[in-house]
């Protein structure tokens, strides 16, 4: 097993899975797929979703605004959800059905009110890093694998940032599951695509 890669869980809580106030379709699915997945990395990290109640991303936090609605953020156009992830909360806790013990490191992210933050790399300002850079860095970490929820936000956009860190990229797709609102997922599939991200089964993994 290379010690050169890692892989990154991207938001595997209660909160996304079906039932939940923003729940991803099939996101309970991958559990045992991510579960197996995982015992072929020595290098783990779980990413979590960690909004302040209150959070710029809520729809609640805007009046007269609805849920899917676009706000026009300082850093750009915002999408409006469900309260969701709330830190501290169930909804925010990984799935209790989430087996990964070995797992290094636990990023939180979008905890700062005023920006969200999709991305396990940087925030969606395009300038506040999470840190996780330099914690694949000075591990000497050059290669991630990328899975969990959503494929068309926190998926998609981790993937990208990925390959602007100079890191080679592969996302899981048949261990990963979308929201597709309006296009969404069509239109991740082609970032990636353009950003170098490899789009793999988990058959075309090597350990
Ligand atoms: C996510 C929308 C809002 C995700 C997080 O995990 O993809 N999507 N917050
Ligand atoms: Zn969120």
């Amino acid at each position: 097993m290379s010690s050169k890669r890692a892989l990154i869980v991207v938001d595997m809580q209660n909160d996304f899975m079906p039932g939940g106030p923003l729940g991803v379709t099939g996101g309970d699915e991958i559990i045992p797929v991510i579960n197996r997945l995982a015992r072929r990395f020595e290098n783990v990290v779980l990413t979590q979703d960690w909004h302040c109640p209150g959070h710029t991303s809520f729809a609640s936090s805007h009046a007269g605004q609805d849920v899917f609605d676009t706000f026009d953020a300082f850093y750009g156009p915002q999408v409006l959800w469900p309260d969701h992830c709330v830190m501290g909360s169930k909804g925010a806790e990984f799935h209790p059905q989430l087996d990964i013990p070995h797992a290094g490191l636990i990023l939180r992210k979008g905890y700062h009110r005023d920006v969200d933050s999709y991305s396990a790399f940087l925030e969606a300002d395009r300038k506040t890093r999470t840190g996780l850079d330099g914690w694949l860095a000075s591990r000497g970490i050059t290669e991630i694998v990328v899975c969990g929820v959503a494929t068309d936000f926190c998926v998609g956009w981790t993937a990208c940032d990925a390959r602007h860190f100079n890191l080679s990229v592969a996302m899981v797709d048949e261990a990963s599951r979308g929201i597709d609102l309006e296009g969404s997922l069509d239109r991740a599939h082609r970032n990636m695509d353009i950003a170098g991200v490899d789009i793999v089964t988990i058959s075309q993994l090597v350990d």
